[in-house]
């Protein structure tokens, strides 16, 4: 689905150098291949990621380390059972229940305005002083690009779209220029339409 959520483990897969195949799911929950999305994630939700195996794997924060751990040399997450894999989780766990639920709700087209700007206004109040003071000083979340970057700028991206102020947190901006220039990123913006291709 366009910019949504998936745009991550997408990312997460190009910076990886994996290969893969997309399938647009439409919002009638049927893929560009005519199959039913709710029998391939019955949670409904984007992204799932289909396996070589056959099996079928769902939730971002989960698909993301799934790509990462496939090609350990691109560091695009610390080794299992270290300190730094429990930073790296302790990341994409606050981006998936603070930042992407948080800003997701607002697309809720039932959400009542006045909830929606307390929802705004709360995301303002702590979650981006919050991510502001974290990358001060640092080019992403843990020194180097890891898979929680990716799904930061995804989540992110979507401010744009609810006309959310971000220019009050400067490391937050400077955050998602400086990961939307990676080659990967602009290359999964493209392919998703969301640039245009050069
Ligand atoms: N818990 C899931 C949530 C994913 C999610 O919120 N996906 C949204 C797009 S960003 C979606 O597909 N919404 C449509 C739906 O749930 O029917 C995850 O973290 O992967």
């Amino acid at each position: 689905m366009p910019g949504a959520c998936s745009l991550a483990p997408h990312i997460a897969l190009r910076e990886a150098g994996l290969p893969f195949d997309l399938e647009k799911v439409e919002r009638s929950k049927k893929t560009q291949s005519g199959a039913d999305y709710l029998a391939i994630n019955p949670k409904g939700a984007v992204p799932a990621l289909g396996l070589d195996d056959g099996q079928v794997l769902t939730e971002a924060a989960v698909i993301q380390q799934y790509i990462a751990d496939k090609v350990p040399g691109k560091k695009l997450a610390a080794a299992a059972g270290t300190t730094e894999r429990y930073r790296l989780q302790e990341w994409l766990n606050y981006i998936a229940s603070e930042i992407h639920k948080g800003i997701g709700q607002l697309f809720n087209p039932v959400m009542p305005d006045d909830y929606k700007e307390a929802g705004k206004k709360g995301l303002a109040a702590k979650q981006f002083p919050y991510l502001d003071k974290a990358l001060a000083g640092r080019n992403y979340l843990l020194g180097d690009f890891t898979v929680a970057d990716g799904y930061l700028f995804t989540v992110l991206n979507w401010t744009n779209l609810h006309k959310i102020d971000l220019s009050a947190f400067p490391n937050i901006t400077a955050f998602t220029k400086r990961v939307s220039e990676r080659p990967a990123v602009q290359d999964a913006m493209k392919a998703e339409g969301l640039l245009k291709a050069a």
